[in-house]
């Protein structure tokens, strides 16, 4: 449906769909996989990041992948939380400079998670958010590679909860 900060390098340019656009560069050199590369952030103290898609095709499944970094001196009280449509799914701390190595930042350890969702869904419409509280700056949440995935309904199908043209025929059947 929709993929997004793919690239191993991108900029605002692409960032200005969601509600917080900054872009961080990741100074470590400690892993190839993440030095030089771009990630939407830094999330920090008390934003919410968000975007909403509109215009979805009939589906009954919806799935939200995502890598995310949290970075730096991230510690309690600091959380992220993902909210998809103002639900929350998933709440991520760290203990301070608790992670194994410098992914991100050259100064302190960070963690990595690859964040993975899959609800039932049907509406056209689905609201992403990230709820960052972090009590200093230059800590928070980093993330790319960002995938929103629906599961379609039959072609001939408005409706459904499920991929089958059969269930929709079902519904129709019972309704009568
Ligand atoms: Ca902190």
């Amino acid at each position: 449906m929709s993929q997004e900060f793919t690239s191993n390098t991108f900029t605002t340019s692409e960032t200005s769909s969601w509600s917080i656009s900054t872009v961080f560069v990741c100074p470590s050199t400690a892993l190839v996989d993440f030095y030089g590369r771009s990630f939407v952030g830094i999330l920090g103290p008390k934003q919410l990041q968000q975007r909403t898609y509109t215009g979805l095709p009939p589906h009954w499944s919806l799935s939200v992948r995502f890598d995310m970094i949290i970075y730096a001196t991230y510690d309690a009280p600091d959380y992220t939380t993902v909210n998809i449509d103002s639900v929350g799914y998933g709440t991520y701390t760290k203990a301070w400079d608790a992670g194994i190595l410098k992914m991100c930042g050259d100064t302190y350890s960070d963690e990595f998670f690859l964040y993975s969702k899959n609800i039932t869904h049907t509406s056209s419409s689905v609201t992403i958010m990230l709820n960052v509280f972090t009590d200093e700056l230059n800590e928070g949440t980093l993330f790319k590679n960002f995938f929103l995935y629906v599961d379609t309904c039959d072609p001939t199908c408005l409706t459904c909860s499920g991929p089958a043209y059969v269930m929709i025929r079902f519904l129709l059947l019972f309704s009568f």
